[in-house]
């Protein structure tokens, strides 16, 4: 498949699409290797897994400009990005050695409980952040004692292709981590089938979500989901104001909107909508939108021409304010504040794009009310000077991951994930070995 430059439509690859026999195969080797890799002492794990950190360290630059020419990433973005695999990898090093069981006192004996590794896990991938979100799973995955396949997103494999090169240039045996690149309905359906993969990780749209958990459920299968959203920005009128306008651009333009925290509904109180608004409006206009390797661009391009006319869907009549993107090659959409109804699919469906809903509350029952009613929950913000209000709306809102006076969504320590119809389970933070490990418990007779 030629895989293509968002932002020039360059073809930049071909990459090699695998089918469901190579899955198989895939699945054989995992097997194998996860026999031996269970058994590896922990602190040879550790050190394996640092070694991967240090070796994503020092080609950081080269991961960073990769995912920038396959992704649109902004080279501020894919930096970060960058620095994210290696600090998840360095977390998780730490996780073999203390995989402690407990010892729980019962009558007549000993009761000990051991974290199992699952087996084989299948991680299959979106295409918004390709190396970042196939390293919250491959990390704690490797570190509980499973192998792993990747199945990135069809249009993003090559990061994920060079940091499955760095593991086995790290030390870690064949067949530990793979990655194979396919068709969602071919390679991905065939993980989620096969009966040798344990669990499965999946990100990305809730539709095919939902058929992943009942494909997954007829063979009980370990899952955890990380869906769509359509997360809220509630900004009340005692709210640092300037600080709220400013940083709401960024908390939904951020990847070009590609994101699933992206706070898509901005909710104001009346009595500062307009006050909002006009520092909105200058916020939103001064986006900086091109290249992706200058320096100061703000938002890249959307990933394909089809993504970019499904957004353009939702903008079909006049748009409250557009800021400028460039013209020419690549798939370009400026910012774009909306002003619709509570019920316009605008402010229903996720856009996964640069567009964002504005609407205006009266009071705090109200903005809750209209925050929870969406099928997701995945994260959001509240801006307020109120801790009594910050808490009670951060209580009430059906959300995985919420931020008082911030829009920050993921700390690799803390846990991520979504409520409702946004996923299933937890990634990232301590929870996460859970996620990758069974409890087997033990009761040893002394009668
Ligand atoms: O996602 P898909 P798409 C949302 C966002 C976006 C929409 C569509 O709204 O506009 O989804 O994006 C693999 N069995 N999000 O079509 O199809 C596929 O190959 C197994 C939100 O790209 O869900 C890819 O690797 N696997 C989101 C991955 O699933 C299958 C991120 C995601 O693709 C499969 C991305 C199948 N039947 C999109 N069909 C987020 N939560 O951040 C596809 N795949």
């Amino acid at each position: 498949m030629k895989i293509v430059n968002p932002a020039t439509e360059e073809v930049i690859a071909d990459v090699e699409l695998a089918d469901a026999t190579e899955v198989d195969r895939a699945v054989e080797r995992a097997r194998r290797a996860q026999a031996a890799w269970r058994e590896v002492a922990p602190g040879e794990r550790a050190r394996l897994l640092r070694r991967f950190a240090d070796l994503v360290d020092e080609h950081g630059e080269e991961l960073a400009r990769l995912e920038l020419a396959n992704a649109g990433h902004t080279i501020g973005n894919a930096r970060w990005e960058a620095g994210n695999v290696r600090d998840v990898l360095h977390f998780y090093a730490g996780a073999p050695e203390r995989n402690h069981g407990k010892q729980i006192p019962v009558p007549g004996g000993v009761d000990v409980t051991f974290q199992e590794p699952l087996g084989v896990v299948g991680i299959i991938v979106p295409w918004n952040f390709p190396m970042v979100i196939m390293m919250w799973g491959v990390a704690p995955a490797l570190a509980a004692g499973n192998t792993v396949i990747v199945k990135p997103a069809e249009w993003t494999p090559l990061t994920a292709l060079r940091l499955a090169e760095l593991a086995l240039a790290a030390g870690l045996p064949e067949g530990v981590l793979q990655v194979l690149p396919g068709v969602g309905e071919v390679a991905g359906a065939r993980l989620v089938e096969h009966p040798g993969v344990a669990k499965i990780v999946f990100t990305g749209s809730t539709e095919v979500g939902k058929e992943i958990a009942a494909k997954a459920g007829r063979q009980v299968k370990r899952l955890t989901l990380e869906l769509g959203g359509k997360s809220a920005n509630i900004v009340f009128a005692d709210a640092d104001l300037e600080k709220a306008a400013k940083t709401a651009p960024y908390a939904v333009f951020d990847n070009a909107g590609q994101d699933c925290c992206a706070r898509s509904r901005i909710l104001v109180q009346s009595s500062v909508y307009d006050a909002f608004m006009e520092r909105l409006a200058e916020a939103v206009r001064g986006v900086k939108v091109g290249d992706p390797l200058d320096e100061a661009t703000e938002m890249g391009p959307l990933i394909s021409a089809e993504h970019l006319e499904r957004v353009r869907g939702f903008v079909d009549g006049a748009p409250h304010l557009q800021g400028s993107c460039p013209e020419g090659k690549g798939y370009w959409f400026p910012p774009t504040v909306l002003t619709p109804e509570v019920t316009d699919r605008a402010f229903t469906e996720e856009i996964f794009g640069p567009v964002v809903s504005v609407v205006r509350f009266e009071d705090e029952a109200q903005a809750v009310r209209i925050a929870n009613d969406t099928p997701y929950g995945l994260s959001g913000s509240i801006w307020t000077r109120d801790v009594g209000r910050a808490l009670r709306v951060a209580r009430a809102v059906e959300s995985g991951a919420l931020s008082v006076n911030s829009h920050s969504s993921v700390r690799y320590w803390t846990p991520f994930g979504g409520f409702k119809q946004s996923g299933l389970g937890r990634e990232l933070g301590p929870d996460a070995l859970a996620a990758f490990t069974e409890t087997k418990n033990v009761f040893i007779s002394w009668e």
